[in-house]
C-alpha cells in the first residue's frame, strides 16, 4: 500500500529541546541528510531512510500506530500516551530499543514558597496544574491522594501565581523556572531521558537488518562519548 515505504521511517522532534541531538545522533551513526526547516521530511542521501520532523507529542503515537519505524522521544512524553492510550482501549505497543545520553529532566510536583508542605498528602484537595495528567494520576493513585487538575498545555509554572491552581507537576532540569516562579521542588515523580523506540509492526528483514545497524551504531556512539 501507499503509506508503507521501502525507506526506513524516522521521527525526530522538529524543533525544540531535542531536535539538535536528536540529528547529531543520527549523523554521528553516519546518516548523511541536509534539513529543510520547511519540510516535514527529510530523505537521507546514502541510505534508505527518510527523517519526519514532527511535534514530539506526535511521536509515540506515530510509531504505536506503525505509521513510522523508529522514534526519538523522551520518556515522559512516550510514557504519557501510553498511558492515556491504555486507557481508552488503543494500541499502545512498541520496543525501547535504548535510552539515549541527552534530553534529561524529571517530572516534580511543586509548590509556592509559602506552603507548608509535610509530603505529598499535604495535596489532599487540592488543585494541580500539569501537561502529564496522566503520569500525574498514576502517582496520585499510588500515594492514596485525592486531587484536583487543572490540564495546562503551557504556562504550568505560573498558574499557582495566577490563582488557577494550589501547586504543579511540571518537567524541572536546572530548577531556574521553579525558582524564577516563586516555587520549590517537593517530589520528584519520574524521572527522563531521550529514548529510541521501535514500532512493534513486523518488519521486512531489510529493514530489520537497518534497524539493527544503526541500534549498534548508537551503541557504538554514546559508548564513545562517555
Ligand atoms: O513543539 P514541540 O511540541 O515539539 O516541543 P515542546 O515544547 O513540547 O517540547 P520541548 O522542546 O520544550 O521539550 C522536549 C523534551 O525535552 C521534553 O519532553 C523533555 O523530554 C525534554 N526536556 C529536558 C525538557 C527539559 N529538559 C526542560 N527543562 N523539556 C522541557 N523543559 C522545560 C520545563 O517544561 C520548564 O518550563 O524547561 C523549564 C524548566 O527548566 P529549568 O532548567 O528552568 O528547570
Ligand atoms: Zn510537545
Amino acid at each position: 500500500n501507499q503509506s508503507s515505504s521501502q525507506r526506513l521511517r524516522i521521527a525526530i522532534q522538529k524543533s525544540g529541546r531535542l531536535s539538535k541531538d536528536s540529528q547529531k545522533l543520527l549523523k554521528s551513526c553516519g546518516v548523511k541528510f541536509n534539513v529543510n526547516e520547511q519540510r516535514l521530511i527529510a530523505h537521507a542521501d546514502n541510505m534508505p531512510i527518510d527523517l519526519l520532523r514532527v511535534r514530539d507529542d506526535d511521536i509515540p503515537g506515530l510509531v504505536m500506530d506503525g505509521v513510522v519505524d523508529l522514534g526519538i522521544i523522551g520518556e515522559n512524553v512516550l510514557e504519557e500516551e501510553q498511558i492515556e492510550r491504555e486507557s481508552l482501549g488503543k494500541d499502545a505497543a512498541y520496543t525501547k530499543l535504548r535510552q539515549l545520553d541527552f534530553g534529561a529532566c524529571r517530572l516534580s510536583l511543586a509548590v509556592p514558597n509559602e506552603f507548608d508542605y509535610r509530603d505529598s498528602g499535604s495535596l489532599e484537595g487540592l488543585r494541580l496544574a500539569t501537561s502529564y495528567p496522566n503520569l500525574l494520576r498514576r502517582y496520585m493513585q499510588s500515594k492514596g491522594i485525592v486531587y484536583k487538575d487543572c490540564m495546562l498545555k503551557g504556562s504550568v509554572e505560573v498558574a499557582p501565581r495566577a490563582g488557577l491552581a494550589d501547586g504543579i507537576c511540571d518537567l524541572v532540569s536546572t530548577g531556574a523556572t521553579l525558582e524564577a516562579n516563586g516555587l520549590y521542588e517537593t517530589e520528584v515523580i519520574f524521572k527522563s531521558m531521550a529514548c529510541i523506540i521501535q514500532s512493534s509492526v513486523p518488519q521486512s528483514d531489510a529493514k530489520q537488518a537497518l534497524i539493527d545497524k544503526i541500534l549498534s551504531r548508537v551503541n557504538g556512539v554514546i559508548r564513545a562519548r562517555e
